[in-house]
């Protein structure tokens, strides 16, 4: 594959004094929806007379459209359509071997001021990161079309959903955002004089001269993921992968919707959302927060393995909270889609999530079976003979690389999912009986813990955090901290970001109703570096205590970390735990839990001044019960 020009070479001069761009370009320009709000119709000119797309076309979301657009896909190879016996409606995308992932050290927050977006954040200042992106996005839709995507987070008529407008010069973009959003004509209606929305604009950087020949998947060497959490805006230059151009998922429903959040008393976070009912038919809703790749589409899809429990699906990785007129913490999910890993989701973790993508779904950078369907590591056992893989070569298991990208990924609807809940888009939220927050730790983190109250609840959020693998730079068995799994995704600066979480806190006390806080670790391994928890379906059993806590039936024991069960209170019936293996899940090293502690001052210090007095204060008075031990 040819090498994509960089965004200097790209782009080309600006117009001379006195063009006049508009009647150059308007004439391919269709005309904007009737009613459409004049903020956006005089946004998307500007945008069209900087970026010079040959057209511009208005999204209305319609099964037409997106037809057209699959269409368009496949011809020109960006898609390859599935066989429909086996995938009905589905396609596969293989993207470019260097547009594969999120790219963190290309993402900027471009606060007013860098002290606001933290020491955990890429910042550059805003006129500057304005300077280079203006000039980066002069022409670089340039034989390209400039679709408009008008989308809602939320249910449309939701008090807690928020708008947005992308322009994108993707199709793969369009058709991403058509799952994962509300999005087309009805969303566009719903931005009237006076309604909050956010300007996202997505291009892949990859102009093309006249006559000259597409890439499948045009990209550019060169990539700028930047917010302005200020004035609520997205610039996304040069990746068209993910959580890099599907602007409303990270970029708006995380770090734009954060600092919305933190401005208007609510909190947009990087959680699950389940409903679960317990044998006696009381319904439960929880929020979970866990960090990247630790499993939350399984637990969101969890097949409980004890009986009487029923857990249904919210959502899988975005929950938007605040606090509701009766004072108890409400949740949505503001997508409309699961965008998950695919390698490692088979019928023994995750049969939910197999039967959910039986079709009307898009993957990438999946293996492509010889029947036309598709194959990821984890799917079944053994691989099919005659996979194409990723990149589109032939594979065999000798082969040494995996089939599917290890971030291979599938787009569908959430409404797909068998397991959805009826509730799931409640406008007004459902009602948070509990938070959990969730590392990937070997050592030091219990399988569950409950916090003693909010404040310490806010510890454990900010305390999140897995050792270092081999997979990741580092040195081994190092912290790689995590805080409220917003480490990527906080638009402001992070201490301010848990001063907010207390201060919400505060608010739910007053209503009398703060959901219960608890901390989960799935993956607490013994010397011989063996899980010691089972984990997948059986996290069901922790489930099931955490809500029994709630529903004031378990029982529970203080440790220098928190409440942890009793062993007659969490239901083991049928779960051949070795001998001993149970104490493991608990063991409390005083001498590795005070390095660890020590670690987390040596952290919350980065924060300086910003760092809220009530999580110093937790953090000692954890130092002082592990002293005591
Ligand atoms: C995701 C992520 O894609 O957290 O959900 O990276
Ligand atoms: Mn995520």
């Amino acid at each position: 594959m040819t090498a994509q020009p960089t965004a200097a070479e790209t782009a080309p001069s600006p117009a001379e004094p006195g063009e006049d761009l508009a009647s150059v370009h308007t004439s391919a320009w269709a005309l904007p929806p009737a009613g459409a709000d004049p903020r956006v119709v005089a946004w998307v000119e500007q945008l069209a007379h900087r970026l010079t797309p040959d057209t511009v076309v208005w999204c209305d979301g319609s099964q037409g459209e997106r037809d057209e657009l699959t269409r368009l896909m496949v011809e020109r190879g960006t898609l390859v359509q599935l066989n429909p016996e086996h995938r009905p409606y589905s396609f596969l995308a293989r993207s470019d071997p260097r547009d594969v992932a999120r790219v963190e050290s290309r993402t900027f927050i471009c606060s007013e001021r860098e002290e606001d977006a933290g020491p955990t954040n890429h910042w550059v200042a805003p006129e500057e990161m304005r300077r280079t992106l203006d000039e980066a996005s002069r022409g670089a839709m340039r034989g390209r079309t400039m679709y408009v995507v008008p989308f809602s987070m939320g249910p449309l008529d939701s008090p807690l959903a928020r708008r947005g407008v992308q322009v994108t010069d993707s199709p793969y973009v369009v058709v991403s955002m058509g799952i994962m959003t509300r999005m087309g004509h009805a969303a566009l209606e719903r931005i009237r004089p006076g309604t909050e929305w956010v300007r996202a604009v997505h291009t892949v950087g990859a102009p093309l001269a006249p006559g000259e020949a597409d890439v499948a998947w045009p990209c550019n060497e060169v990539k700028y993921i930047s917010h302005f959490p200020e004035t609520r805006e997205i610039v996304s230059f040069g990746s068209a992968y993910g959580g890099n151009a599907l602007l409303a998922k990270k970029a708006f429903a995380l770090r734009i919707a954060s600092a919305m959040a933190r401005d208007e008393g609510w909190l947009a976070e990087h959680m699950l959302l389940l409903k679960v009912t317990n044998p006696r038919g009381r319904v439960l809703h929880v929020a979970a927060a866990f960090p990247s790749a630790c499993g939350k589409t399984n637990l969101a899809m969890l097949k409980p393995t004890i009986p009487g429990w029923q857990v249904e699906t919210i959502g899988d990785d975005i929950a938007w909270l605040a606090p509701g007129a009766d004072g108890r913490l409400r949740a949505i999910n503001p997508e409309a889609g699961f965008f998950g890993v695919a390698p490692g989701t088979g019928a023994a973790t995750n049969q939910t999530a197999v039967d959910t993508l039986w079709g009307n779904t898009i993957f990438t950078n999946v293996a492509l079976r010889p029947d036309g369907d598709v194959w990821w590591e984890g799917l079944t056992e053994d691989a099919p003979e005659g996979l194409v893989d990723w990149r589109g070569e032939d594979w065999t298991p000798a082969s040494g690389t995996p089939a599917a990208h290890p971030n291979s990924r599938f787009t569908v609807a959430a409404s797909q999912c068998p397991t959805i809940a009826d509730d799931w888009e409640d406008p007004d939220g459902v009602v948070i009986d509990a938070i959990i927050f969730g590392g990937r730790r070997a050592t030091n983190v219990p399988l569950v813990v409950e916090a003693r109250d909010w404040e310490h609840g806010v510890l454990m959020g900010a305390t999140i955090s897995s050792e270092r693998t081999a997979a990741a730079e580092g040195t081994i068995g190092e912290l790689r901290r995590d805080p409220f799994a917003m480490q990527p995704f906080c638009g402001y600066n992070m201490a301010d970001h848990w001063a907010h979480w207390l201060e919400v806190g505060g608010r739910l006390r007053a209503g009398g109703h703060p959901p219960r806080v608890f901390q989960v670790n799935w993956f607490r391994k013994d010397e011989d570096g063996r899980y010691i928890w089972p984990g997948f379906g059986e996290n069901s059993r922790v489930l099931a205590w955490i809500l029994d806590r709630v529903d004031g039936r378990a029982t529970a024991a203080a440790s220098p970390l928190g409440w942890i069960p009793r062993r007659e209170s969490v239901d083991l019936d049928g779960l051949e735990l070795p001998e001993g293996d149970w104490e493991r899940l608990f063991e409390v090293d005083r001498g590795a839990w005070l390095d660890e502690v020590e670690d987390t001052a040596a952290f919350f210090a980065g924060f300086g001044d910003r760092m809220p007095a009530p999580l110093e204060r937790e953090l000692a008075q954890l130092r002082e019960r592990l002293e005591a031990l």
